[in-house]
């Protein structure tokens, strides 16, 4: 179990992650639906399957998992399936692409995949492809990159991604690079870190990362660092503790990881922590958030902070989940499309 740990930088100061809070604010997400009256009931209630995706592998990342209502978790994650396969993000929403892959990831870090009609789930997952090779989002039919990623990784965490065309789904990720080397959300949409994310992610999934410009798009990703030490998303935007993980991933997909400064970005993440409450915020002083607290946490496991466990950068789960989902399913699963 990691407990406050702490690293010293160049000025010899002292930052700490500090686990113990973290914990806490976490596990008072958790416990939303305990309050509907509360304003932060209504306001997050669509994505709690997302939160708690988030919730519970910043407790895994940390060695704290157990401290979660395990039984609780997974029978809320199973009610809030829709008999076409897909998930809402809580009990009361419609099914939808987001929620479907954070139920199967949450399932995965239980190791509970088997309570799934896995079968169902896929066919839900796979139906959303469109004929160029795309995926929509739900049955109203938004089309982004976010949503191949994760048709791509529901479907390889399910061990069925030779439902889908392969070949079409990789042409339209190459139809949405861009001159910078980075990806887009649709093609001839500008590059955007999350989207650049999604693009590289699907590409690893899919054994395919020859299609990128790998220098060029490094190059790219590199410059998102700014003088605080945190990433942007794009050019002339502000640091984000989010893209830590945005960014960082993909560096360390494509092997260039040591291309930014570490220990500026760490102090950074570092930066933002809640010292009262626990929570990671966007920036420094901004309010802590669910979103931010995993990604900061990710980010800094990437970067090989002291105490938390390692977390697979394709996968977004813990490097140890996808070395047990890797032993279950056929893999790569692709292989068996033709
Ligand atoms: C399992 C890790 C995981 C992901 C699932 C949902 C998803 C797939 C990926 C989301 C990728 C994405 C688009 C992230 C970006 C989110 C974000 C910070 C958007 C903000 O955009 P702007 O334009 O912000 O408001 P900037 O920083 O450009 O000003
Ligand atoms: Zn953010």
């Amino acid at each position: 179990m990691a407990s406050n740990q702490e690293v010293s930088d160049d000025q010899g100061l002292r930052r700490t992650l500090l686990v113990d809070k973290h914990a806490a604010y976490i596990k008072s997400f958790s416990r939303l639906w305990e309050n509907p009256d509360k304003l932060e009931f209504v306001a997050t209630e669509h994505f709690w399957m997302s939160g708690m995706y988030w919730g519970l592998s910043a407790m895994y990342l940390t060695g704290r998992l157990d401290e979660m209502d395990k039984d609780a978790i997974v029978s809320w994650v199973l009610r809030c399936q829709h008999p076409c396969g897909g998930f809402g993000g809580s009990e009361r929403n419609d099914p939808h692409m987001l929620y479907t892959l954070s139920a199967v990831q949450i399932l995965a870090l239980y190791d509970k995949v088997d309570e799934l009609d896995a079968d169902k789930v896929a066919s839900y997952v796979a139906g959303l492809q469109q004929p160029d090779g795309s995926f929509a989002g739900d049955a109203w039919g938004e089309i982004d990159t976010r949503f191949t990623y994760c048709a791509l990784l529901c479907l390889s965490i399910l061990g069925r991604t030779s439902l889908i065309n392969m070949p079409a789904a990789l042409d339209f990720i190459a139809r949405c690079k861009n001159f910078d080397g980075g990806f887009g959300c649709t093609p001839g949409n500008e590059s955007h870190a999350g989207q650049v994310f999604t693009c590289i992610g699907a590409l690893s999934l899919a054994d395919a990362l020859h299609l990128v410009d790998r220098d060029l798009f490094c190059w790219w990703l590199c410059e998102r660092q700014t003088k605080t030490g945190g990433l942007n998303g794009r050019p002339e935007k502000l640091q984000d503790v989010c893209y830590s993980w945005w960014c960082l991933s993909c560096l360390s997909i494509l092997g260039r990881l040591h291309w930014i400064d570490r220990d500026a970005l760490t102090r950074f993440i570092l930066d933002c922590q809640d010292e009262e409450d626990g929570g990671i915020s966007d920036r420094p002083d901004d309010m802590a958030d669910i979103y931010h607290t995993f990604f900061g946490i990710a980010g800094l496991s990437l970067m090989g902070y002291p105490g938390l466990a390692p977390i697979d950068p394709t996968w977004a789960l813990p490097v140890e989940v996808v070395e047990r989902i890797k032993k279950r399913t056929p893999w790569p699963g692709h292989r068996l499309c033709s």
